[in-house]
């Protein structure tokens, strides 16, 4: 699509909206309805021929919806977007879309649990086979591409490890062979990451983390080429049907408002713990892409604006240590999830990560005393003293 604005900060407010066409209203009305009424019946059966454009019904196309994914294809600088009803609806949308029995797909050696069952329930049904590549060098991501490999398919920040993977020299593989990489973008949204930008051709957004950003929201939306999109729209998102509600796509365009205002704080709040944590003698290890000793630092260099609002870290102990220590807790959430206004804090290995089997989670690095946490817009002053209670309490 073609960009109105060149700026980040304006394009999240107006990207995709004139006023003018709603009646003057400040804000994108919401068109809740599921149809749309035909003045005749030849005019219905023009619309479904696509000789007319207008709409049809709402699982095909809504005016609320089609704002939010302009939007996002512009914050994106992506051809197209589309929304769905959950980030795993957008992820298995796209997959499905790119694949056919007996393909093969290369991921990144750590995926969201549920993408991970996504994987393993298509090579059971459909022989769709997967391989995990580290990405760290092109010689051995080259090296697992084979004729039937449909996409790469990469998580970065990885969920819950936070290790990068170099979306440049991932689409420079990817252009050698001819086959995209889809990337799920949800831990950084378009603020700190644009893996379109980079030469990635999918992206990806559980919505329903920062971009929705208020812990009211399951959503996904997808942005690429308009032909691939278009193509999507046609086949596993009209027939699948994982479509989002016309208030969601509301909800969402009034989180993206305050994207940028909103990351900048959970970024400045992560750095903050993110050093307390560093030094607490009760934590072995702590995992965030702004931590300057970390060999990834010059990938969150290139390629994110700043760390993001995760961090992952292991305490010193045991399952249940790190069980006690949630549960010693005052006012910080335990709860999966993560971008919203609530700091959350989860286990990935008994919750998020619990459906992948051991080998594979000890392979992703997701041991029993790796806490993930979602650093929240409170004082950071006030999330610090509550872990640090809880991780004396060990
Ligand atoms: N991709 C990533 C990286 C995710 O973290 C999630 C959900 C999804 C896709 C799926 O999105 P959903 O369908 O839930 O909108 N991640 C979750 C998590 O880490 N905690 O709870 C859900």
């Amino acid at each position: 699509m073609s960009k109105k604005y060149s700026k980040f900060e304006t394009s999240v407010i107006h990207e995709g909206y004139n006023a003018k066409d709603m009646l003057g209203s400040l804000t994108t009305p919401l068109f809740q309805t599921s149809t749309y009424t035909f003045d005749t019946a030849e005019q219905g059966e023009r619309r479904f021929a696509g000789d007319e454009d207008g709409y049809i019904y709402s699982r095909l196309g809504n005016p609320t919806v089609k704002v939010l994914e302009e939007r996002i294809a512009a914050l994106e600088n992506g051809e197209r977007g589309l929304a769905f009803g959950s980030g795993m609806a957008a992820v298995s949308a796209v997959l499905v879309a790119l694949t056919k029995a007996n393909d093969h797909i290369v991921c990144s050696s750590g995926l969201y649990g549920c993408t991970f069952g996504l994987l393993t329930m298509m090579q059971e049904k459909y022989q769709v086979t997967h391989d995990f590549s580290q990405m760290e060098t092109s010689e051995e991501l080259r090296s697992l591409i084979k004729p039937e490999t449909a996409c790469i398919y990469v998580e970065t920040p990885i969920n819950p490890t936070m290790k990068l993977i170099d979306l440049e020299m991932v689409s420079q593989v990817a252009k050698e062979f001819d086959i995209p990489v889809v990337v799920d973008n949800t831990f950084s949204s378009p603020y700190l990451q644009r893996p379109i930008e980079l030469g990635c051709d999918v992206v990806i957004h559980s919505a329903t983390k920062y971009i929705g950003g208020h812990g009211d929201v399951v959503a996904g939306l997808v942005v690429g080429k308009k032909e691939f999109l278009d193509s999507v729209q046609m086949t596993t998102q009209k027939d699948i049907g994982g479509i989002i509600s016309p208030f969601d796509a509301w909800l969402l365009l009034r989180g993206l408002k305050t994207l940028p205002i909103r990351l900048d704080r959970h970024c400045d709040n992560a750095e903050k713990v993110f050093e307390k944590l560093r030094v607490h003698p009760k934590v072995a290890n702590v995992y965030y892409p702004n931590d300057t000793s970390h060999p990834d630092y010059p990938i969150r260099e290139k390629q994110m604006k700043r760390g993001g609002g995760v961090i992952s870290f292991e305490i010193k102990g045991t399952k249940q240590d790190a069980q006690k220590m949630l549960n010693a807790l005052s006012f910080l959430k335990i709860a999966v999830s993560l971008g919203d206004a609530e700091t959350l804090i989860e286990h990935p290995a008994t919750m998020t990560h619990a459906v992948i089997p051991e080998e594979f989670r000890r392979d992703m690095r997701i041991t029993d005393q790796l806490i993930r946490l979602s650093v929240g817009l409170e004082a950071w002053e006030d999330i610090w003293h509550d872990l640090e209670q809880a991780l004396d309490s060990i």
